[in-house]
């Protein structure tokens, strides 16, 4: 008993995809037979998973903490399973047999989930429990978290050597202003509330941003019914050839009524308009100084190997940047991370970091294509691997598939997730999945897995 009292202690702030690795990556030292610190993770959610636990509240929670969820009904993988697939963990272990490349929602939560059930992971993790504010001592070198157990109202605060901070970064709409959008008589909405397509049946809708989100929405609407979808794009269109029915025209200049204005000089009406655009960085529970401030991109600044907070690298964040790679590279992150508060892994004086910092910010300037941009973050990935013992995979394998990924998306949109890639990890070629995803409407974990000869068979005994 003594000897816990020395031990370390380790804050971990979220239970998505990063905040479950790091726990992971702890694990795996133990069962190593290596001692481990002690570790508490709060998760202000009652379970779970992150953005992979959907919500279907909007607005705010049971107990009034702003809703985490982004995720929305009929939400497919946007990338080959295989480029995020965990290299401790294989998807041939968890499902037992070949699944598609582009699973729906339920089945990569329930992935997830896999390799933690089968430990402790459950007992580290304080669930509704949310971290209102981080102080640290210069002199005693220690954080102080300032918490709130939700479900009995109760403020309390703990003291931890080392803070990893994993609570996401797609969560808080980054809302902006059109003139005239208040008069709007239909929904305004931002992607982060929105659940899915079924209310937008019939209807013809406006989605304000080019990227992730305007093509997954505008997408699944079009698939679900949708009389019309309209993108509207500031800088670059996605650029794709739509099919008749969806559209890219320039950003929006102002709003009349149910009337949009467009910069080339179109007006059209909606019935509703989803902002697609994008989410903020944001903290509400860490003061100015300990703060990452960034936009989304490849290399946030003052994060050294873009984990160490480089004023204060007992700080740690981890999936900050803008993902090509998940799951695969939370875990790399959380491993180097793991040695770093062990001691195992040594790290450079903060202005020798920065200089590494400033190396990754430049290559970071000069990326112009998709295809650079997976260059650069498999060479992190890269980087990260080489100075820790997350079991290695093969990350320009995984290159070639985003690559691969981004043709497929550019060639047809609306067929790419029938496509299929070999795992780097077992070597296992996707399965195809019974039905083509246009006209798969159902998204549960049940359908995906339903084996239709396996039920002929039966029928036929
Ligand atoms: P999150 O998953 O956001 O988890 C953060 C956790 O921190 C949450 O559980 C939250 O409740 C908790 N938290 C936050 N603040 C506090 C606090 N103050 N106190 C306590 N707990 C707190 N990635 C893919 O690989 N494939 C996809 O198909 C894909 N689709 C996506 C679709 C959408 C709409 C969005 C928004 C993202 C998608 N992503 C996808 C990216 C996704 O963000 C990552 O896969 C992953 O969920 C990030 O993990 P994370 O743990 O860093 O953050
Ligand atoms: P995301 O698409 O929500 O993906 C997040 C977009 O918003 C950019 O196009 C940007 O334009 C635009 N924008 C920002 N401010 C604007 C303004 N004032 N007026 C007009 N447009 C504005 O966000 P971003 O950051 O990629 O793009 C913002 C994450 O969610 C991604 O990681 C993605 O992987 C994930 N996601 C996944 C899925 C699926 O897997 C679905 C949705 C989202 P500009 O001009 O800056 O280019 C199925």
């Amino acid at each position: 008993k003594k000897k816990l009292t020395k031990k370390k202690r380790i804050g971990i702030i979220g239970a998505g995809p990063s905040g479950l690795a790091q726990i992971r990556a702890f694990e795996a030292l133990q069962n190593q037979g290596e001692d481990i610190p002690e570790i508490v993770c709060f998760e202000k959610q009652s379970n779970w998973g992150g953005m992979w636990n959907y919500s279907w509240r909007t607005g705010v929670g049971k107990y009034g903490e702003p809703t985490h969820g982004s995720m929305y009904k009929y939400l497919w993988s946007n990338g080959p399973k295989e480029c995020l697939e965990f290299s401790d963990y294989s998807f041939d272990e968890h499902f037992k047999k070949p699944i598609s490349s582009y699973p729906p929602r339920p089945v990569l939560f329930d992935y997830i989930q896999g390799r933690i059930k089968k430990s402790k992971a459950r007992d580290y993790i304080r669930f509704d429990t949310t971290a209102r504010w981080v102080s640290f001592d210069e002199k005693a070198k220690k954080f102080t978290v300032i918490l709130d157990d939700l479900k009995i109202d109760k403020t309390y605060s703990e003291e931890f050597d080392y803070l990893v901070v994993a609570s996401g970064h797609f969560s808080t709409p980054n809302m902006p202003y059109f003139k005239g959008i208040e008069n709007f008589p239909g929904a305004v909405i931002h992607a982060h509330d929105f659940k899915g397509a079924d209310q937008f049946k019939d209807q013809n809708l406006l989605l304000i941003g080019s990227s992730y989100s305007a093509e997954d929405i505008g997408v699944q609407c079009y698939k679900h019914g949708a009389n019309s979808v309209t993108l509207s794009y500031r800088s670059n269109p996605i650029g794709v050839e739509w099919p008749e029915g969806i559209k890219e025209l320039p950003l929006v200049t102002h709003f009349e009524d149910d009337k949009a204005f467009f910069k080339n000089g179109t007006t059209e009406r909606f019935d509703a308009v989803i902002m697609c655009t994008g989410y903020q960085h944001k903290f509400p529970f860490l003061p100015d100084e300990l703060r990452l401030k960034t936009k989304n991109n490849l290399y946030p600044d003052h994060l050294y190997k873009g984990i160490f907070f480089n004023k204060l690298p007992q700080l740690i964040y981890l999936g900050m940047q803008d993902q090509y790679y998940t799951f695969n590279m939370f875990d790399t992150q959380a491993w180097v991370a793991r040695d770093y508060m062990i001691g195992r892994l040594q790290i450079p004086e903060e202005a020798e970091r920065k200089l590494d910092i400033d190396k990754w910010l430049e290559a970071n300037d000069k990326l112009e294509t998709g295809f650079d941009d997976v260059d650069f973050q498999s060479e992190y990935i890269k980087d990260l691997l080489s100075i820790s013992d997350y079991p290695h995979f093969n990350v320009d394998e995984v290159g070639e598939m985003f690559k691969s990924w981004l043709k497929d998306k550019e060639e047809d949109i609306l067929t790419y997730r029938d496509k299929t890639y070999q795992s780097v990890v077992t070597g296992t070629m996707a399965a195809e999945h019974h039905t083509e995803w246009m006209d798969e409407l159902d998204d549960s974990k049940e359908r995906y897995l339903y084996e239709p000869e396996e039920e002929d068979i039966l029928s036929e005994t």
